[in-house]
């Protein structure tokens, strides 16, 4: 033992002795008193962050009242900031941005995803045979117990039930095709089951000042192209969406008036949105048994 600790030794057997306490130990000088309290005892790291707000709600006023306005430096916890540390908590969670980001052989079902800039969302995700981890849209039937006939607020925001029948919302889609170069596939089962399907190696939803207007690429499949074609004196591709409240169609009535919503021009050749009605013209004049709507990035731009 060196001097100084037999000297430090003598100091405390004294004091120890003098408050009638036996067996006290010499504490090595470096360690910090802090770092010996009992374990429960011990703030935990973070504990004091959750002041911050508090404290900046009152010293923001106090900064007005004694200085005449808050000091540059100071933030202010606003909607905006807000919203930015939600997001980037759930990227902390690494929750998907969508399907295809699930890991590697996650089976077909309902998983949580969140877009960018959307709040988080419940949706069925579509795994095929080959693995590609596809995001629902739509799906329809023609069981259907949903109406269809919805308005533009709630088109806009999705309806139905991610294990049967909906509609994910236009919003949301909008978000999803936005953070990345999407494809999509219109999947159909006609009156007698047989499948027929339509690719386009591009699909977005413009935002919703621009109506949500249909953007499609180059189209394969075998249901046949009716949305980006000229026929009869109607095509989809960048029309904007139509609702029972809002005719944005080309034609001189009001298609979804009719029809429930969809990206009608004059009106359509193509229309899964109906209750017991699903279109696509040469494949089903209304009576498909079951449409899907599903998309998945293509990394292509
Ligand atoms: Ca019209």
């Amino acid at each position: 033992m060196e001097r100084w600790e037999e000297k430090r030794q003598e100091e405390v057997e004294r004091e120890a002795a003098w408050r009638d306490v036996e067996h006290v130990k010499v504490l090595p000088r470096a360690i910090k008193p802090h770092a010996l309290q009992p374990a429960h005892l011990k703030v935990p790291f973070g504990y004091y962050r959750r002041f911050i707000p508090k404290f900046a709600q009152i010293a923001a006023p106090l900064q007005e009242v004694l200085h005449g306005h808050p000091k540059e430096t100071f933030k202010r916890p606003t909607a905006i900031n807000w919203e930015k540390e939600q997001e980037q908590n759930f990227q902390k969670k690494k929750i998907p941005a969508d399907c295809d980001k699930l890991p590697k052989n996650s089976p077909s079902g309902v998983y949580v995803i969140k877009p960018h800039l959307s709040p988080p969302l419940v949706v069925y995700c579509h795994v095929d045979e080959d693995d590609n981890r596809w995001t629902v849209i739509q799906k329809n039937s023609k069981t259907t117990e949903i109406t269809w006939h919805e308005s533009w607020t709630t088109f806009k925001y999705g309806f139905g039930n991610v294990m049967k029948d909906f509609w994910l919302g236009n919003e949301y889609i909008h978000l999803l095709t936005s953070q990345n170069v999407y494809m999509v596939r219109f999947l159909l089962k006609d009156k007698s089951d047989k499948e027929w399907y339509a690719d386009y190696d591009i699909f977005s939803l413009d935002k919703e000042v621009n109506g949500y207007a249909l953007r499609l690429g180059r189209y394969s499949g075998t249901a046949g192209d009716y949305l980006t074609v000229f026929d009869t004196n109607t095509v989809h591709d960048n029309m904007k969406f139509s609702t029972k409240d809002k005719d944005q169609d080309r034609s001189g009535s009001h298609c979804a008036a009719s029809y429930s919503g969809w990206w009608y021009d004059n009106c359509f050749l193509v229309q899964l949105n109906g209750k017991s009605y699903i279109y696509w013209k040469n494949v089903c004049l209304g009576d498909c048994n079951e449409s899907m709507i599903m998309i998945r990035p293509t990394g292509i731009c």
